[in-house]
């Protein structure tokens, strides 16, 4: 089994992602399970091997306990440690190959969370990794591009598992803005430039350190270009996942 979790910020195509990438697996005669992990998703766009609505729902706290939506999201994800073994269990019972998993919408409640930790590191079988989903439209900016690569660092420095960024609704945006983000990726510098054209004074300041940590991370992590719903870049991307897959979990850097 190769777990693969796809975290990401709201709204971001976690679960579109899933539903294309498994949709590719199938259609390559790969065998997938699809596991869906938040507790307070209302519709999917794929039919999940393994559900943990099945054990927990979002809505149950809100009803029995008068909590908000983010106060229910943190106890139906605390509860959902207390059922660990019997939705492990499930996810060994339903196949073998991909097993792909879904992940909150929410995830500074998920991934910033020990629980949230603890869940990965239980679901998590020998070979195992993460996509980071950066959202396209959000990233048209230099410092919200820069924002949305220190989310992802934070979620390697949380699990430190191989990872892969994939830029997320390629299609949604424009061509000239997609060459600027590329430039950014493949050219660092770029982005700098852009940074001294957006910000002044103290925020340009501290850009400029922030700046130095993301270009060594981008020397690192590779950017994959996908769009969870045309499913363009998701043949890259699996021939990214099956070199993790076969390089096993000392496999952090990209090529
Ligand atoms: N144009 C375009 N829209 C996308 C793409 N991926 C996702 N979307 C849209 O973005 C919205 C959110 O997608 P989801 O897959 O629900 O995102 P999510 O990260 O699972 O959302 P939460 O679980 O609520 O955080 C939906 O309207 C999707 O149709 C994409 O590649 N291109
Ligand atoms: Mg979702």
């Amino acid at each position: 089994m190769f777990n693969v979790f796809i975290i990401g910020p709201a709204g971001s195509g976690k679960s579109t992602l899933t539903h294309s990438l498994s949709q590719w697996l199938l259609a390559h005669d790969i065998d997938v399970v699809r596991v869906n992990l938040d507790p307070a998703v209302e519709k999917l766009p794929y039919e999940p091997d393994v559900d943990v609505r099945e054990w927990v729902r979002a809505d149950f706290f809100m009803e029995k306990y008068g909590l908000g939506p983010n106060g229910a999201i943190i106890a139906s994800v605390d509860y959902m440690a207390t059922q660990i073994e019997k939705i492990r269990e499930e996810v060994l019972s339903s196949g073998s190959g991909y097993v792909i998993f879904d992940t909150p919408g929410q995830m500074e409640l998920f991934v910033f969370r020990d629980i949230g930790e603890y869940l990965i590191s239980q679901l998590s079988e020998k070979r195992s990794c993460i996509i980071f989903i950066l959202d396209a439209v959000v990233a048209l900016r230099a410092s919200s591009f820069v924002s949305s690569l220190l989310l992802s660092a934070s979620v390697f420095y949380r699990f430190h598992k191989p990872m892969i960024n994939v830029l997320n609704k390629i299609d949604f945006i424009n061509g000239k803005y997609l060459e600027k983000i590329l430039g950014w990726i493949d050219n660092p510098e770029e982005l700098h430039d852009e940074l001294r054209k957006e910000l002044v004074g103290t925020k340009l300041e501290l850009s400029t350190n922030i700046y130095e940590t993301i270009k060594e991370y981008l020397d690192i992590f590779n950017v994959l270009l996908v769009s969870a719903k045309t499913g363009a870049g998701i043949d890259t991307l699996y021939t990214v996942l099956q070199q993790i897959y076969l390089g096993g979990e000392d496999y952090i850097v990209l090529p």
